[in-house]
């Protein structure tokens, strides 16, 4: 489908990937509204001409506001932080599965929901395709996991939606700081400044990481098959694995870093950090057959962009 002039609903708009998305989309020519509690979302991402609607997606009223006379909603809001969620599952289940829920329920356009590789828990099979037992290890997990089920399951109804199991996504705008970031942002900052890099383990975990464009552009395709055909889409009821399929070591990580970083970083080895995953590295074979997708940015482009913005 055409964006321009389409009304799109951003939850969490104001995070890393939702901010990604609002940008594209807006350039694209359309209408963007952003629902964002700024828990973990930061205004300054929004570019100019989002409307933002601050409030929680927990907040009925609030919610009802920003879905009215939407083209499609991608659903990105969410607490991200796995131990955030633990801390506080009540309010993790309001946020990640009640709102979610309510979402797909009152939705009338296509939903285009945030799942999460974290729903296969540790995986029996490498890579992980769509097919994969549903394990998870969490009340994360299994937030994320409740409503990928929940969205398999829609009938020919229901509004369309479709699920996007994100793997490890990257790229500008990933704070350090922030409990949310991924390893990369971490490490980027920590070697353009000479600080250290903390290696947890032995350094030999894979990890499927993935450029956020690459991420923007199968929300896009995913949303316009849905609200261009309907529940007769490809995507409609069915979830997709968001990967490269192409792991790497977190030793061949700082190895691609230290190589095209001036001055060098004392790398340390750390005890493994509890409940984490040895190896996750995803199959997205599905979504390249069923929709024109490929990840366009290798991990040394993306990295390079990475360092050079921070110095
Ligand atoms: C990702 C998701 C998380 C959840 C999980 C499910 C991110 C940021 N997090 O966690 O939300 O979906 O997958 O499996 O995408 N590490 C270091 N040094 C550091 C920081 C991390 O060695 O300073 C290691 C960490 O122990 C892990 C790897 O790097 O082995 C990746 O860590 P991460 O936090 O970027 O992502 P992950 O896969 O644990």
């Amino acid at each position: 489908m055409e964006w321009a002039g389409k009304r799109v609903l951003v939850t969490g708009g104001a995070g890393f990937i939702g901010s990604h998305l609002s940008a594209k989309l807006l350039s694209l020519g359309a209408h963007v509204t952003v629902i964002d509690d700024l828990s973990a979302g930061d205004m300054e991402r929004v570019p100019n001409g989002v409307s933002i609607i601050e409030g929680c997606i927990t907040d009925s009223a609030s919610l009802t506001n920003a879905m009215q006379s939407s083209d499609a909603i991608f659903h990105l809001a969410a607490i991200a932080s796995v131990p955030l969620c633990e801390a506080d599952p009540a309010w993790s289940d309001k946020v990640n599965l009640q709102a979610s829920l309510e979402i797909i329920s009152t939705a009338d356009c296509p939903v285009i929901f945030a799942s999460s590789a974290a729903i296969y828990g540790e995986p029996v099979e490498i890579p992980i395709n769509e097919n994969h037992p549903i394990t998870p290890v969490g009340h994360y997990g299994q937030q994320k996991a409740a409503i990928d089920a929940q969205i398999r399951s829609l009938g020919s109804q229901s509004t369309p939606a479709s699920a996007l199991r994100f793997f490890n996504v990257y790229g500008a705008g990933q704070d350090p700081s922030s409990q949310y970031s991924g390893v990369l942002s971490i490490f980027i900052e920590r070697a353009t400044t000479g600080g250290q890099l903390s290696i947890f383990g032995d350094g030999e975990q894979t990890r499927d990481f993935i450029h956020v464009s690459d991420v923007v552009q199968a929300l896009l395709l995913v949303g316009s098959s849905l609200a261009d055909e309907g529940v007769s889409s490809p995507a409609h009821a069915s979830a997709f694995n968001i990967c490269t399929g192409s792991p790497v070591t977190l030793n061949q990580v700082v190895q691609v870093i230290s190589s095209q970083v001036e001055g060098e970083s004392p790398i340390v080895y750390e005890p493994s950090r509890e409940g984490d995953i040895k190896h996750s590295s995803g199959d997205s074979t599905k979504l390249q057959s069923t929709f024109d997708w490929r990840p366009e940015t290798s991990l040394a482009d993306g990295l390079s962009s990475l360092i050079s913005q921070a110095n």
